[in-house]
C-alpha cells in the first residue's frame, strides 16, 4: 500500500511539473504553447507574433516557416545588437529548436513576423497559423491578440 501510494505521489508530481494548458499544441516531439499577435494600430503593415516552443525529443528540429491568411509575408526574425542599435532580420535557414530545449519567442528576441498584414490586429481576435517544422511538419495552432501594451504571455491567465 505504501508504494502504490508512493507511486501515486510521484505520478502527480510529474503531471504538475509539466502543465499542459488549453493552449499547448503537441506534435511529435515539440509543445507549442501560448501563441499570441500584438494588436497593431490602424494602418500598420507588420504584426509580432510570439509563442513558446519545446523539443521533448533526442534530435533537434527547426521551425523553418509559417503562414497565416492575414500576412502576406510571414517570416521568422532574430533581433540582435547591432552597435547599441536593435535590429532584426529574417532567419534565412529558419530557427532551430535543440533536442531537451525550450526557445521562446518573446519581445527583444525571436519572433514571428507578419509582413504585408492584411488588416489591423484587434485584441481578443484569433487567428489560425501554420508553423512548418523541419522534421515535426506542419502544426496547427491558433493565435489570440492581446492588447498592445502586452508584452510576455501571461501563463495562465486566460478565460473563454
Ligand atoms: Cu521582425
Amino acid at each position: 500500500m505504501r508504494i502504490f501510494v508512493a507511486g501515486f505521489a510521484l505520478l502527480v508530481a510529474v503531471f504538475a511539473a509539466q502543465p499542459l494548458s488549453a493552449h499547448d499544441i503537441a506534435k511529435g516531439d515539440l509543445v507549442i504553447s501560448a501563441p499570441w499577435l500584438r494588436a497593431t494600430p490602424a494602418g500598420a503593415e507588420v504584426a509580432a507574433g510570439y509563442l513558446t516552443i519545446t523539443n521533448k525529443g533526442l534530435s533537434a528540429d527547426r521551425l523553418v516557416s509559417f503562414s497565416t491568411e492575414i500576412s502576406g509575408q510571414p517570416e521568422v526574425h532574430e533581433m540582435s545588437n547591432e552597435g547599441g542599435v536593435m535590429k532584426m532580420r529574417p532567419l534565412k535557414n529558419g530557427l532551430a529548436i535543440p533536442a531537451g530545449a525550450t526557445v521562446k519567442l518573446q519581445s527583444a528576441g525571436y519572433h514571428l513576423m507578419l509582413m504585408k498584414l492584411k488588416n489591423p490586429l484587434v485584441a481578443g481576435q484569433r487567428y489560425k497559423a501554420t508553423l512548418v517544422f523541419e522534421k515535426a511538419g506542419p502544426v496547427e495552432v491558433e493565435f489570440e491578440v492581446r492588447a498592445m501594451g502586452a508584452g510576455q504571455q501571461k501563463s495562465h491567465g486566460h478565460n473563454h
